[in-house]
């Protein structure tokens, strides 16, 4: 029989070893990584919305990635240009440059605070980035790779400006809102162009502003159509998400069309070319040119090559993005980046959804968030728990709910019940029995050593989640981790053991011990500052990712530090405190909404003076019995005393009104209210919060005297 050789065997599968690598997504190909988060415009402060689409997830990733040791550079900064920035430079009447001073500091320090480990964070008006972002432009400009166009926009001519869109306002044409913007109605939700608004007004001057042509360039996305769809609908089809995905099917199905590249607006990166004095570049052509300048200047800082980061191939670049912000990142700045030639395309863009709050949409200008900086106020010491509950509820697939009272939950019986529970007892248990130092293991049974094969797979299985975008999954998996210590303490139950069989209750907390270190580690990207507690607790330095899941991290006679609470219980006040906060807010948001209610149809002079409206004074009061808002009142009206029922029991108490003068319509036919004949009706103004109030005279005007 013929033998085949290894040789032979070799040469047979050669081709498929060699295509083999293409079709992993194995981490190891690469040698380092690049991670940017969205740069959060820097007119507002950083809210919960911010921190569970991005910055969480984000943070997770790159702290894993450093525990594996790996080389990674996590990128983040202020976005400090565009229309947002200047809008609200208005409303606060700032120079832009005050606002964004203002929130870059309060933001980068909120960061800080939460524990977000960027490598460097940037703000685009610094130098460098104006700097780069020219020069990026000027490359293009100068490879032929836009095209210029004239266009009409509108004009204020009082301001010698052109307007952006969100500058002009008028009326919807699609549902009649008046207030309706250049790009946007509010109100009805439709996308619209300046064009498209009846009545345009300048927001700058008021007037009604003129078409002017004017010239811009464009980057003609159609001519890079066919690359992109291979890219994205071919190449990634099976590890971009599906939302993420989705969206850019969508708009590459629509076709793709030049877009303009720069802005007639005076806060920017200046156009660096002829012509182009009074333009900038547009912000979402400046803006993700960020993230390179951010490198730049890390670079700078710490003597290291940026370019590799950027331009090697053996580079993974990950965009961590809200899904507002998929079609930037996924088809314009990769179409910028290749159009410029030297640099790498992002490896994923794991976009998130939305998370909402309270059940209502987060808004900024309604004031409907949770404040990070607030946050770290009013609850300090307590990151971890806001980190833990925003990847719990990241909303990796469709948006999500963020509600305090979960929000309590998830700290009460999650982390404080399973995990704080489990290293708690394992630590006090220890220090009772064997004065703090971990016992050495004696023999072991079948549970045991059950107990140490499943931590052996936790490294891995959070690991994978993470790798692949799951952050939920993964932090589900680190408390499944807890879970297991939790069981296993109370199966095997040392504290009734421990008098007869010392050397068991050795191996148990041995075991117990040995999963608090594997918890060290394997939490540390989720919940950096219980890790350091832990590790502080157990007297350990900080393990790498590759030596978690063995039984092994603790050696038999290491002394422990005496134990402390992880995680404290949140009680009812505190969180009543904060639904309370948002109720104000609601309630402000209503009043600010509110608007007198319309004229009613005119009436002739006859109809009024049918009317007979009197003074009166209250001379008694009491409460209707079983009906809450009723009041029955006496009313000295000057021709008699009557009775009327009055719906104001919610606003004023009987005993606080007696002798309140009054206005009153005497001559309304009477009607029965619970059994009472009603002689007339006392007349109360209503307020945008739904509160009455009596009519009084401005002078003290006796009972009867008319109203006319
Ligand atoms: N500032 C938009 C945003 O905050 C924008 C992101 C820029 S990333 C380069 O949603
Ligand atoms: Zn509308």
């Amino acid at each position: 029989m013929p033998s085949i050789s290894l040789f032979q065997i070799i040469s047979i599968f050669a081709p498929l070893f060699l295509i083999y690598p293409l079709f992993m997504s194995d981490q190891s190909n690469f040698k380092r990584y690049t991670v940017t988060s969205a740069l959060p415009y820097a007119n507002g402060p950083i809210h919960i919305g911010h921190l569970a689409g991005v910055y969480v997830p984000a943070d997770i990733y790159v702290r894993y990635l450093r525990s594996k040791g790996e080389d990674v550079l996590f990128i983040g900064g202020s976005d400090e240009h565009g229309v947002p920035i200047t809008i609200r430079a208005r409303k606060e009447g700032l120079a832009s440059q005050q606002v964004v001073d203002k929130y870059h500091e309060m933001i980068k320090k909120s960061f800080e605070e939460l524990g977000i480990s960027f490598d460097v964070y940037s703000r685009t008006s610094a130098p460098i980035h104006h700097e780069t972002a020219s020069a990026f432009f000027r490359k293009l400009y100068e490879q032929g790779e836009f095209i210029e166009k004239y266009s009409d926009q509108y004009f204020d001519e009082e301001a010698k400006h052109f307007l952006a869109d969100r500058y002009i306002t008028g009326t919807c044409p699609k549902c009649g809102f008046e207030k309706a913007y250049g790009d946007q109605c509010e109100s009805c939700g439709s996308s619209l162009s300046p064009t498209e608004l009846i009545n345009p007004k300048s927001a700058l001057s008021g007037n009604t502003p003129v078409l002017k042509e004017t010239k811009h360039w464009f980057l003609p996305l159609d001519k890079h159509e066919g690359w992109l769809r291979e890219w994205i609908l071919e190449s990634h089809k099976d590890d971009w998400k599906t939302n993420v995905y989705g969206q850019c099917k969508s708009w590459l199905d629509g076709g793709l069309q030049p877009r303009a590249v720069t802005r007639d607006l005076d806060w920017g990166v200046k156009v660096p070319v002829e012509g182009a004095e009074d333009k900038v570049l547009y912000v979402w052509f400046d803006a993700p040119i960020g993230y390179i300048s951010a490198s730049r200047e890390w670079s700078l800082k710490t003597g290291k090559d940026w370019e590799p980061y950027w331009k090697s191939a053996d580079s993974k670049l990950v965009h961590f993005i809200g899904k507002d912000n998929i079609v930037f990142h996924c088809i314009i700045f990769p179409a910028m980046l290749k159009a410029e030639g030297t640099y790498i395309l992002p490896d994923n863009v794991p976009a998130n959804e939305f998370l909402n709050l309270e059940n209502d949409k987060i808004s900024t200008s309604r004031n409907w968030a949770v404040w990070l900086h607030e946050y770290l106020e009013e609850l300090p010491g307590k990151q971890d728990v806001l980190r833990y509950v925003l990847a719990a509820n990241a909303p990796e697939t469709k948006d999500n709910d963020f509600t305090w009272k979960d929000f309590q939950l998830k700290n009460n019986s999650e982390l404080l019940a399973i995990f704080g529970n489990f290293v708690n007892r394992t630590m006090v248990l220890t220090h009772k029995y064997f004065e703090g130092k971990v016992p050495a293991v004696g023999e072991m049974d079948d549970y045991d050593k059950q107990v140490i094969a499943e931590i052996g797979r936790y490294p891995g299985s959070i690991a994978l989640s993470i790798e692949n975008y799951r952050f939920r999954e993964a932090l589900g998996e680190l408390m499944n981790l807890a879970r297991l210590g939790n069981k296993y303490l109370t199966d095997t139950e040392p504290w009734k053991n421990f008098p007869a069989n010392p050397a068991r209750v050795a191996t148990n907390l041995n075991i117990a011990l040995q999963i608090c270190a594997n918890l060290t580690v394997l939490c540390e990207p989720f919940l950096p500052f219980t890790a350091t507690k832990l590790a502080n607790m157990l007297n350990i330095k900080q393990f790498k990712w590759g030596e978690a899941g063995n039984a092994n991290l603790l050696a038999a006679g290491h002394l422990l530090n005496a134990p402390a609470l992880l995680f404290e219980k949140i009680e009812d006040t505190v969180i009543e405190a904060q639904v309370k906060k948002l109720l104000d807010t609601k309630k402000a948001n209503e009043a600010s909404q509110w608007k007198p209610m319309p004229q009613k149809p005119t009436i002739t002079f006859d109809d009024f003076t049918k009317l007979d409206l009197r003074i009166g004074t209250i001379v008694a009061a009491e409460k209707v019995a079983k009906a809450d808002k009723l009041l029955r009142l006496t009313v000295d009206t000057g021709l008699d005393s009557r009775t009327v029922v009055s719906g104001i029991a919610a606003h004023y108490s009987a005993e606080d009104i007696i002798g309140r003068k009054v206005t009153i319509l005497i001559n309304l036919a009477p009607r029965s209210l619970k059994g009472i004949e009603s002689q007339g009706m006392i007349l109360m103004a209503e307020n945008s919060e739904g509160k009455l109030c009596f009519v009084e005279p401005s002078e003290p005007f006796g009972s009867g005297s008319e109203i006319r």
